[in-house]
């Protein structure tokens, strides 16, 4: 049993508000957090735990990056400068850059060589606090690539991070089919074999008009049914294409990106109770101008989440700390939604209920910060103040 006594905890607890407990202490027990209150209200089976004192820190829930394409072959640096000369994320895509880029570089890459890559931005997100990370495939485009990504995804989980994996083979048509139905029929004969490698914790598609059609993405999410699987999805980034009505008519974890979400959309997520993520960093990237819906978001009582999507072409960045900030500056949400929405809504959408808030019965992940208040890892850019990370009551993770 280990004690951790004489933080700052936002605890998070309950629907709203940061949950402070001045003073407070946390005792865990085999990965779990078995007590969570004022130091002074200890209970008696703290009595002989080994103590570590917090001196003052502040602590939050571990971060949760829900939405991220972590691995992945090559670097589109090359688009970023064509885009700044004026050349759109889409017309880079339509003239076979963009995702298809990375996938000629993702299929000429090993095993060994994506695992090493992987790696290194898996570290960065956990040197930033991440405590459990999804990864999606979409890269290979083929079932043994595809594969491949799915199980350097699972690797990860070395680094002392929970790793779930979504099979994202509906995220572009590869250069073998020129049909996209015929390559939907390749994706939905690939995941009953991708899950009986026990590769697949959850699949996703990416309905737009670069991509797929929303009749295309349901006949993804049918077989994903026939096996058990729970459905997230690319929605309404470039466009309303309904998607996010289909995705939480199927129930779907998670609908993502949502700039261009219209209020149908919303209806339909809010009573399916369907998260909504947010993702500042691809609307930073792309110089997106249309705001995902916040305010009707708020008012239906969708819950918000937020991630990196760190990928190479909209998203290369590998700060969640970051992406607290630009929630706040650029989708006005508020400090305490933007933490909500890296740690409890972020679980949420990976249909985990068990971590994200710091009380009695969670897993005993958090984040030991040098700071004072919770809103101030929202509030700088830039900065990572973070002391110590916990995985499962394990310092530095297991
Ligand atoms: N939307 C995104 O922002 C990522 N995938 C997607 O469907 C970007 C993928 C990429 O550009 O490589
Ligand atoms: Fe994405």
């Amino acid at each position: 049993m280990k004690l951790w006594r004489g933080g700052r905890l936002a605890t998070l607890a309950g629907e709203r508000g940061w949950g402070l407990v001045d003073d407070g202490a946390l005792l865990v027990d085999g990965g779990r957090l078995l007590w969570v209150g004022p130091s002074a209200e200890l209970p008696a089976q703290a009595a002989g735990a080994e103590v570590v004192e917090l001196g003052g820190a502040l602590v939050t829930p571990g971060l949760v990056d829900c939405h991220t394409h972590l691995v992945y072959g090559g670097n589109r640096a090359d688009e970023f400068e064509r885009r700044l000369h004026g050349e759109s994320y889409a017309d880079i895509a339509k003239a076979g850059g963009g995702i298809r880029s990375t996938v000629a570089a993702t299929r000429a890459a090993s095993e060994a060589e994506l695992l090493a890559a992987a790696r290194k931005r898996a570290l960065a997100l956990v040197h930033e606090g991440v405590t459990t990370l999804e990864v999606k495939s979409g890269y290979g485009l083929e079932l043994a690539t595809e594969a491949r990504m799915l199980r350097v995804a699972r690797r990860l989980a070395e680094l002392g991070v929970d790793v779930r994996t979504t099979c994202l083979a509906a995220h572009a048509l590869p250069p073998e089919f020129s049909a996209a139905d015929d390559y939907i029929d390749a994706v939905c004969a690939w995941l009953p074999q991708l899950q009986a490698e026990g590769l697949v914790d959850a699949v996703d598609a990416f309905c737009e008009h670069i991509a797929f059609s929303p009749a295309q993405v349901a006949r993804v999410f049918d077989t994903a049914r026939r096996l058990g699987l729970p459905v997230k999805l690319h929605a309404e980034q470039l466009s309303d294409q309904g998607g996010a009505a289909l995705a939480a008519s199927c129930g779907a974890l998670s609908c993502d990106h949502l700039e261009y979400l219209s209020p149908a959309g919303v209806h339909a997520m809010a009573q399916a109770g369907t998260v909504a993520v947010l993702l500042p960093g691809a609307f930073y990237a792309l110089k997106e101008t249309r705001l995902p819906p916040v305010a009707a978001l708020r008012e239906a009582g969708v819950p918000i989440a937020i991630a990196t999507d760190h990928n190479p072409g909209s998203s290369p960045t590998l700060s969640p700390l970051l992406m607290l900030n630009m929630a706040c500056v650029l989708f006005g949400l508020t400090p305490e939604e933007a933490l909500r929405g890296m740690t409890v809504n972020g679980a949420r959408a990976l249909g985990l209920s068990d971590r994200g808030q710091l009380v009695a019965g969670q897993r005993a992940d958090f984040c030991i910060w040098d700071g004072g208040h919770p809103r101030e890892l929202a509030a700088c850019f830039g900065h990572n103040p973070l002391i110590e990370r916990v995985s499962q009551g394990v310092q530095g993770g297991p």
